[in-house]
This record gives C-alpha cells, structure tokens and sequence, in this order.
C-alpha cells in the first residue's frame, strides 16, 4: 500500500486530494497544526477511530515553521508521496504577515526537501510543491505557461518563487523526484470564505435570505482563470505519477473578471445587480424587486494588483491528459448551490432563537 503525506490538509486542496488518495487505496497521512479549536471541518468526514485496525487517515500534529516536527513525521511515515500544500495563502494577507508567509511559504518547502535528505529518502519519497500562477504577477507573456518569466507582485508570491526554485534546485543537485504544479486559481464549495469566488457567492446566497445588507469588494476588473479545485488536484497526483519529474502549469485557459463572477452568481439566484461607487446611501437589497447592490470598498484594494492571469495548459494537456471537467458556470452554480443551503440553514437557526456569527471579509 503506497503511503502519501499531505501538508496543509486541512484546506481547500489537502481535503480534495485526501479524498482521492483514499479511492486509490493510500495509506494517508496528514499534517495539521495545532489551534485552540477544531480546523478539521473539510476532513471531518474522512476521520476514523484513531482505534480501528485498518487505519488509513492518520493526522499528525505539525507545522511548516517547526522542522523537528516536519522531520519527526517525515521519519515515522517514510511517505512514498508528499505534496506540500501548506501555506498562508492568502495574497492580501501577505502583506500585513510578510515575514510568517515567508517562513511559511519559502522556509516551509525547504525544510521538507531537507527532511527527505536528511532521513534519506531522495530515492523513496516524491515531492510536490504547490506552486502558482502568482509567479507571473506583472505578466510578461499572454497567455502565462512554464517558459514565462516570472514577475511576483506580493510577499506571498515572492515567498513562492523561492518554494519553486528551491523544489528545482533539489531536484537537480540530489535527483529528487520534485516537481511544482503551477496551479492558476481553483475554486469550489470548500473554498475559504475570504477568497473573492467564495465571499460573492455566501455574501449573495445571504443577502438573498435577507441575512446581509450589502456586498463590498475591491478591484472589480481583476482577471482570473477559475477552475474547480476537485479537478486540479487530480493533477497533483498525476505530476507524481510520470516517469519524470517535471513542471506543469494546470489552467482552464478561459479568463473571466471578478465583475464577471458576481453578475453570473446573481443571475444563477434571480438577483439584479446594480454596481455602486463608495458611500451608497440607499438599501442593499430589495426583496420585492429582487434588486441587490455592490459597493467598492477600496481597503480591498491591494498596495501591487495582478490584474490578469490566463493559462495555457497545453503541455499538461499533451503529456498528463489534462481536460478539465467543470465549466466556469457549473463551477460559479455549484458554489452559489451549496453556500444557498448554508445561509438557509443559518437562517432556521437564527429563527429558532439560535446565535448566528455574522463574519463576512
Ligand atoms: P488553503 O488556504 O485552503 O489551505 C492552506 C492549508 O495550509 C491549511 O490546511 C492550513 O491550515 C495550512 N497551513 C497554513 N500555514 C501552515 C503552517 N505554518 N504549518 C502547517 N500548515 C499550515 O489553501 P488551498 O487549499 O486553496 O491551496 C493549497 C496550496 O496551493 C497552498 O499552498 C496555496 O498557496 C497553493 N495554491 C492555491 C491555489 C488556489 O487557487 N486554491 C492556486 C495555486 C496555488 P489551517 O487549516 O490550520 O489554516
Ligand atoms: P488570488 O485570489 O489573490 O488570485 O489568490 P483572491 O480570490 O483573493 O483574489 C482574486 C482577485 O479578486 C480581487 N478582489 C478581491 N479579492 C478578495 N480576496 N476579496 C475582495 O473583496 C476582492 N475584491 C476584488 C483581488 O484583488 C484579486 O485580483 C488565490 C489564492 O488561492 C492563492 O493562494 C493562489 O496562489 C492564487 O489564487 C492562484
């Protein structure tokens, strides 16, 4: 039985991946780090009896900035596969935490690679680096793929070019079977809810139960090449799968903005958009006319923008078989589906009496 171990499987990506490693018959491990409640609620339902027998869910406690944590594990599983997923992911929040992302981001993958050849395990354990189309920043080429120069527009991008040389570089000065998935946006029903696609459609699934006043965002042009989460990290598996280890970039080569995401979740709902500047006097949402208002608030705004990223997956698509499955406007509908049922449920708790946390980003 192939063993894996998956950082960061507590999100969006590690619960997707752990769920397909388990169909294919992996022992899986993962890492999670210690928090003063439960962060396990993607993964909640893969949990089994840490008792049974015939285990195959096996969570450590570790975290990316502790390497006697990553070694300790790395020496106790002896994966076959370790995808690094891990990270402070989120591109604004970098630039209030530059220093954390960076030991998370860019430290981080260090010190795995050097776990796997501390313990010698260059000629067991595969090693993927969760990279990304925030490489390309300021674009230098249209569309972006693995040839493109590299332009990184915030600490969290900076922090991943170093993960992305460094999975290189071990690559070829130990002959590490290393590889970067440089992964454009993917999004889904699990994503965090301060990522733009999951914060339009819960803000608009609660707005349309009357649970939420008004939907503030920042860059409205922004362009992004959006797939679903559940389709790329299949691919994170096949890079681990070829005969040898090399760099992909994993898009749909479809662009859409940010404006384009909203009008498309509020359409799929029956709600009229009607765009607004800053200091909006008049009602967010009128349930009789089904019309529903979106402010710009600068603070969304971040100090250097990546305006556009567009994909071409066209050397995934030749080696690794890569075709996309789900669409755009599956993806956008599916999401505002599930965030719909989650603001319902909301909504009977609060009618029963129920507290409600109002957290929206
Ligand atoms: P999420 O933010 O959903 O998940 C990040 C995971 O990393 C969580 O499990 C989090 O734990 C964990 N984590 C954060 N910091 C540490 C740390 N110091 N030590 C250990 N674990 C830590 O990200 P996604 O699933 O969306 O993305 C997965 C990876 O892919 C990330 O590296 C991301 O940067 C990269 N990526 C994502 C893309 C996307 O569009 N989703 C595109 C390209 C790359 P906790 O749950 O406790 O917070
Ligand atoms: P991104 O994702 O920065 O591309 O990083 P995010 O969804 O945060 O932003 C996408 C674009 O939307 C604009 N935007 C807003 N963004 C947020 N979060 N909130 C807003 O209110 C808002 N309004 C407009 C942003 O300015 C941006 O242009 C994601 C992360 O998953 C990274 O980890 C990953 O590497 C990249 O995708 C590929």
């Amino acid at each position: 039985m192939k063993k894996a171990l998956i950082t960061g499987i507590t999100g969006q990506d590690g619960s997707y991946l752990a769920e397909l490693l388990l169909e294919k018959g992996y022992e899986v491990h993962g890492l999670k780090r210690r928090s003063s409640l439960f962060n396990t609620d993607r993964i909640d339902h893969l949990y089994q009896d840490p008792h049974a027998a015939d285990r195959r869910f096996i969570l450590h406690h570790g975290d990316l900035t502790d390497s006697s944590s990553l070694i300790r594990i790395m020496q106790q599983v002896q994966p076959d596969e370790l995808y690094n997923l891990a990270a402070q992911s989120h591109v604004a929040v970098s630039f209030e935490e530059p220093e954390y992302t960076a030991n998370s981001d860019a430290l981080g993958a260090l010190r795995l690679l050097e776990a796997i050849r501390i313990l010698g395990l260059e000629q067991k354990t595969r090693f993927y680096q969760a990279s990304t189309s925030e490489l390309y920043g300021l674009v230098q080429e249209v569309p972006q793929r693995e040839t493109t120069p590299f332009y990184p527009r915030s600490p969290y991008a900076v922090a991943k070019l170093y993960a992305y040389w460094i999975t290189v570089n071990y690559r070829e000065a130990y002959g590490i079977y290393a590889c970067n998935g440089i992964l454009f946006n993917h999004e889904g029903p699990r994503r965090g809810e301060t990522f733009v696609t999951r914060k339009i459609t819960r803000a608009l699934a609660r707005i349309k139960l009357g649970m939420q006043e008004r939907l503030y965002l920042g860059n409205l042009d922004a362009k992004r090449d959006w797939g679903h989460a559940r389709d790329y990290v299949e691919m994170q598996w096949l890079m681990l799968q070829q005969e040898q280890p090399e760099d992909f970039v994993i898009a749909t080569g479809r662009q859409y903005s940010v404006r384009d995401f909203v009008t498309h979740a509020a359409e799929s709902v029956g709600l009229h958009l009607r765009w607004e500047g800053e200091g909006v006097e008049e009602k967010g949402y009128d349930a009789a006319t089904g019309v529903c208002r979106v402010a710009v608030d600068p603070r969304y705004f971040r100090p250097t923008e990546v305006e556009t990223l567009l994909g071409d997956p066209t050397k995934a698509r030749e080696q690794l078989g890569w075709i996309p499955r789900i669409g755009f406007e599956e993806l956008v509908e599916e999401m505002m589906r599930e965030d719909l049922k989650e603001a319902e449920r909301d909504a009977l708790c609060q009618a029963q009496g129920y507290p409600v946390l109002a957290r929206h980003e």
